[in-house]
């Protein structure tokens, strides 16, 4: 039996206006720059990524048991914050419910949760929400949208489609529209104040037509239902295309804006919306035995110089382990980074695109009327076209001045002196 989905609204939230609280979280939110994803669930317990019930067509129930032995014994949620905070990422984005269907965190919606139905019995979101509370970290929710267990979600989407659920599932699409919306709820009434929620896996129905999407998922209601409980929250929806009506950031999957390298991003334009590119540490989201395959601290500095210089936020992720511990590559990579931000921060923190989009030796970011280039290449002289004049360039961060020249309608040049090696961005400060 395949039933069609009820029409139940036919847009996002209509002609949306947000609130003062929204434009103000909007604006603190792009001041960040910096956040940290975590993907964790049971499925770290298998220990290859979070989409192994799918990748090996696991049964929902057999699965489903993996919940009875999840007992995470070395969690502390204050060490993470700490080594999140220490990095210089000003917030976190959990996942709350991933696509195997459980619930990371105290739910009355469903019994398939961390509070329920593992020993542990704690509920670590709760911890998270009130570590992050005492550093000054912001908390923001992954929910995503599809699940791979649940009878009622059905029809079924392009996954999912081997772990054994019944044909017709209970044909229930509204019962399941009513259980996000619950635990939407929840999370947005027992934690305190949330910094947005992050919805996954619209992608899932994506054989029906873009317009058909915001009704399919009831985006008009839930939307409204987060922004009625917590004006200040804001939504991003990781769906790979433009944004729809009532979303407040825009999300890209593993590509800085307007590029479209991994192949999520082709059928979307960057918006005026505060962004976000999200990408891993390794090669997975969820925590992967196999993979030991990290990205260098450098790289990452530069990923997230880059990031900032397209005017967007890094969100880049670690997979804790299945015992509640961040792994040491994850460790050191963070306090690399946050080494590099104590010095470098001013040139990321509340900056914006330069007014010098990407050149073959950097990029650059801007606070008023300051510029910083990002010189991510070594190169002896820059050269690149400005549309104002130059007063002053010095080098970043120790402030000694530097010979450039200006002339009308042609390029600037600035002249480096040799940076020392091991550079990993060789900073230009000019004011204008
Ligand atoms: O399927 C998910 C995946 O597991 C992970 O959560 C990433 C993070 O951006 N998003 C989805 C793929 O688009």
């Amino acid at each position: 039996m395949v039933l069609a989905f009820a029409p139940i609204f036919s847009g996002a939230q209509p002609s949306y206006t947000p609130s003062p609280e929204n434009l103000a979280a909007r604006e603190a939110f792009s001041q960040d720059r910096f956040g940290i994803f975590i993907h964790w669930g049971i499925y770290s317990m298998i220990g290859h990524g979070e989409w192994v019930m799918q990748n090996q067509n696991l049964d929902y129930r057999e699965y489903a048991r993996l919940a009875g032995g999840f007992y995470p014994s070395r969690f502390d949620a204050r060490e993470w914050v700490r080594a999140v905070k220490a990095s210089g990422a000003k917030y976190i984005t959990i996942t709350s419910r991933h696509h195997d269907g459980f619930s990371m965190f105290r739910t009355k919606a469903s019994p398939y949760n961390i509070v329920d139905a593992t020993p542990f019995g704690r509920d670590v979101i709760g911890e998270l929400a009130e570590a992050c509370r005492e550093e000054g970290i912001r908390l923001h929710f992954y929910y995503s949208h599809l699940d791979w267990g649940r009878t009622d979600y059905w029809p079924r989407g392009r996954t999912g489609r081997g772990t054994g659920r019944p044909d017709g599932g209970d044909g229930d699409w509204r019962h399941y529209l009513d259980f996000v919306n619950a635990q939407l709820t929840e999370l947005l009434t027992q934690y305190g104040p949330i910094g947005a929620i992050w919805f996954d896996g619209l992608w899932d129905m994506d054989a029906r037509p873009r317009e058909d999407q915001p009704g399919i998922w009831n985006l008009e209601e839930q939307y409204a239902l987060i922004h009625r409980l917590q004006p200040g929250c804001l939504i991003g929806n990781n769906h790979h295309i433009a944004p729809f009506e009532g979303e407040d950031i825009q999300i890209f999957e593993k590509d800085l804006p307007g590029e479209n390298e991994a192949g999520f991003s082709a059928g979307q334009e960057v918006s005026r919306l505060p962004l976000e590119t999200c990408q891993t540490m390794n090669r997975s989201w969820g925590y992967d035995i196999r993979d030991k395959d990290y990205k260098s601290a450098d790289y990452l500095i530069r990923y997230l110089v880059r990031t900032a210089a397209k005017g967007a936020n890094l969100l880049l992720n670690i997979g804790p382990r299945p015992d509640g511990t961040l792994p040491e590559e994850a460790l050191e990579r963070l306090a690399a980074i946050g080494a590099w931000m104590d010095v470098y921060g001013e040139t990321i923190y509340g900056t914006e695109a330069g007014l010098t989009g990407p050149q073959e030796w950097g990029v650059s970011t801007q606070k008023g009327d300051v510029l910083y280039l990002h010189v991510l290449e070594p190169t002896e002289v820059i050269t690149f076209d400005f549309p104002r004049k130059i007063r002053s360039a010095e080098a970043f961060p120790d402030g000694s001045a530097l010979r450039f020249d200006q002339k009308r309608n042609a390029p600037a040049h600035i002249y480096l002196p040799a940076a020392p090696e091991g550079t990993v961005d060789q900073v230009v400060k000019i004011k204008f």
